[in-house]
């Protein structure tokens, strides 16, 4: 067998330094210069929901930072039928899908509003057993083909669930019923404290792919314009029989695992340096800029706009608090079964006298 390498060479189309080495595919210059206004929106968003967590208003969050591009472009060339399933760091990527970015507000305090997906968004509530959604993907895509729904499924996972056997298990069967799905690895280099090679001996993620006859690929996770293109090309393959897939986006998570957590106890500086070097905002501004399509004053026009947008995500997240704890008997069955109804009505009334 040849080096892994050599099977499964890194997909690039725009390097560190925000030159082409590739076309930009499906994409416009235009494109671009909107996507790169969303991820600085974006990236707002998770260094706030940061701050939030340090000034206690909410709980445990785990920021997206760095992998904008991996979750962007792994959701933006979707259709509307197609589906996405998400873990608890996937919350640009959800966003692309139309689920409120403040679910992941929602999410760190354990609030019942982060069930409530809107249902026309297609995308499953948001994975913390790890490795679990696969499954769950297996199944929607599953269900969409025994439907003949013509969907492309995505399911994202970390390279830390590549080690849970349930991650097996779904590319097998997946695999064995050719479903629709295309298995979107984010690889970000660490679970939690243990990094990759501590993970797996296997080179790549991607190889994996061959114990399961599906086609995997290897893409530069930070680099958006290669992941859009080769995920639109797999998410047509899909729809037309064609999968399943395995993708290996190779990115890095530029935070911390979880606000819990202090990575300057397991990372070395120099490390971090490399990668805030690679930074996929960084190479899309380095781009715009060369090309003349930002300047200087656009950019502090988007600083701006991002300031103005997380203020008002915030203002909406906050008036979304208090609403009624019933949801929580809302979002678990398509029709509510009778003993629920019945413990429903009893939650109504006594929160009544409570009141009262
Ligand atoms: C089944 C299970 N085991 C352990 C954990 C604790 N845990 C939470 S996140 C995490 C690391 C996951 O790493 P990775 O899959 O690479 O995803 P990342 O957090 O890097 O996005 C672990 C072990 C869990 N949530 N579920
Ligand atoms: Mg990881």
């Amino acid at each position: 067998m040849g080096e892994a390498s050599e099977l499964f060479p890194l997909i690039v189309r725009m390097d560190e330094e925000g030159e082409l080495v590739g076309d930009l595919g499906l994409l416009s210059k235009q494109d671009l210069v909107d996507i790169y206004r969303e991820m600085r929106l974006l990236r707002a968003f998770d260094e706030r929901a940061w701050n939030l967590q340090r000034q206690g208003v909410i709980g445990t969050y785990a920021p997206y930072k760095g992998q904008e591009a991996a979750q962007l472009g792994a959701t933006k060339p979707l259709h509307e039928s197609d589906w996405l399933v998400p873990t608890y760091r996937d919350w640009a990527a959800g966003y692309v899908r139309g689920v409120p970015v403040t679910h992941g507000l929602f999410f760190s305090k354990g609030h019942p509003r982060v069930g409530d997906v809107p249902k026309s968004a297609k995308v499953l509530p948001a994975q913390v057993v790890i490795g679990a959604q696969t499954l769950h993907g297996v199944g929607v895509a599953w269900a969409t083909k025994l439907r003949n729904e013509n969907a492309a499924t995505i399911v994202t996972f970390g390279d830390g669930s590549t080690s849970e056997g349930d991650v097996h298990e779904a590319m097998n069967f997946a695999s064995v019923f050719s479903v629709p799905l295309i298995f979107f690895c984010e690889n970000n280099q660490w679970a939690i404290s243990v990094p990759i090679e501590r993970q797996m001996r296997a080179k790549t993620i991607a190889q994996r792919a061959l114990a399961y006859d599906m086609e995997g690929f290897r893409v530069d996770g930070n680099d958006y314009v290669a992941v859009y293109n080769l995920v639109s090309e797999l998410a047509d393959r899909a729809r037309r029989g064609e999968g399943p897939f395995l993708v290996e986006a190779v990115t890095y998570r530029l935070g911390a695992h979880t606000t819990a957590d202090d990575p300057s106890k397991y990372r070395v500086v120099a490390d971090e340096e490399r990668w805030a070097k690679r930074d996929p905002i960084a190479r899309l501004e380095k781009f715009l800029l060369r090309e003349s399509l930002i300047d200087e004053e656009r950019i502090l026009a988007v600083d701006a706009a991002a300031k103005e947008w997380v203020d008002e995500v915030l203002a909406d997240f906050k008036a979304e608090l208090s609403i009624s704890s019933s949801v929580l008997f809302q979002n678990v069955y398509a029709e509510m079964p009778q003993s629920l109804a019945n413990q429903f009505d009893h939650y109504q009334k006594r929160a009544k006298e409570v009141r009262a």
